[in-house]
């Protein structure tokens, strides 16, 4: 099904990886090595290169926790969360347009298939676009940096809220918090709106946080009806050029992924404190247990806290996207 919806999610011939079973896990993917492509940008989890005028958004098995990548990956996190990217996309499309591309022409498909192995079901093929600089967080709950904003200013990122609520609670309604990115690998930094509309200007801001409002909306609605609650999430919105010189926004880099986004069970929830991290909450338990400063180098993972916490992505992906495993993908 994804395969005549996603052209663009290069595939492997006979889905190299998505087939392993229990009995066998395969290896994380720490890092992708595409010989001379040209590699953009190297996330905490993501590599980006260069193909001709457009890119390949390459998801790895990489993990951070406490602001640092960690010495083992999940396997398969990056072809999990490359598939609940591509889901919301096509869920979202009506509301959004976005990066991706519907086919790899067959130049690029040529220079790609000696890689197929590190790329099947984890990447995808996108138009380039001229990113806003701004992350365009929307906030339904009150957690993480949101409620350490509310505790000391009563408000978020200038949002004034009514008093008294507590850790995790929902909101009266979602509100938009942007957020600036931070260069130096640092926390992005909650702005204002006002500081967003010097950014990328009045109506650009308009348009992202109608976007963003829009897009939580459908999404959380879903999510709800699989018994997930999305708490916040973040996106990230570029322009790209149309024929005759106009152009759009598209939804761009990865979308609600339990990366990029908090999901809480709703079977579990329980405002009045820190909810547990779906996807996460053993590895931080872990890293807390044996004291880590939270320094680099960060720890590997003992084999049981990678193969609960690759359980916990694929839970997210099966309760999301409705399919059992990754074959196909
Ligand atoms: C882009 N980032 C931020 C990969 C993800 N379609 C696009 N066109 C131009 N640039 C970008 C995209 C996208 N998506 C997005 N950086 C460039 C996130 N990166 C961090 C590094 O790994």
């Amino acid at each position: 099904m994804l395969a005549t919806a996603f052209p663009s999610c290069l595939r492997g011939r006979n889905c190299a990886g998505g087939s392993d079973t229990v009995l066998h896990m395969s290896e994380a993917l720490l890092k992708t090595d595409l010989g001379s492509l040209p590699l953009l940008a190297r996330g905490k989890v993501r590599d980006l290169y260069a193909l001709g005028d457009d890119l390949l958004f390459v998801a790895t098995d990489r993990i951070s926790a406490f602001d640092h990548v960690l010495g083992s990956g999940i396997p398969d996190k990056g072809k999990i969360l490359t598939q609940i990217s591509a889901f919301w996309f096509e869920f979202l499309k009506d509301t959004v347009a976005n990066h991706l591309l519907p086919s790899v022409p067959p130049p690029a498909a040529a220079l790609l298939a000696p890689f197929t192995k590190q790329l099947a079901g984890r990447s995808m093929f996108v138009r380039r676009a001229r990113m806003f600089p701004v992350e365009c967080v929307v906030r339904g709950y009150l957690s993480g940096s949101g409620w350490k904003d509310y505790r000391a200013t009563g408000a978020v990122c200038g949002i004034a809220l009514p008093p008294g609520l507590l850790e995790a609670e929902k909101l009266p309604e979602p509100i938009f918090t942007p957020a600036a990115k931070v260069t130096t690998g640092g926390h992005d930094e909650n702005i204002s709106y006002a500081q967003m509309e010097a950014i990328v200007g009045v109506e650009t801001a308009a348009e992202l946080r109608r976007l963003t409002l829009a897009i939580y909306a459908k999404a959380s609605e879903y999510a709800a009806a699989k018994g997930l609650i999305l708490a916040d999430t973040k996106f990230e919105f570029g322009w790209v050029e149309d024929a005759g010189g106009s152009g759009h926004i598209v939804l761009a880099d990865e979308v609600l992924t339990p990366d990029s986004s908090r999901y809480w069970p709703e079977q579990s929830y329980a405002p009045g404190g820190p909810q547990p991290s779906f996807d996460k909450q053993f590895v931080r338990d872990y890293l807390e247990a044996i004291g880590w400063n939270k320094r680099a180098p960060a720890p590997a993972l003992p084999g049981n806290v990678v193969s609960r916490t690759r359980e916990k992505y694929m839970e997210a992906f099966r309760l999301l996207t409705g399919r059992n495993g990754l074959e196909g993908a």
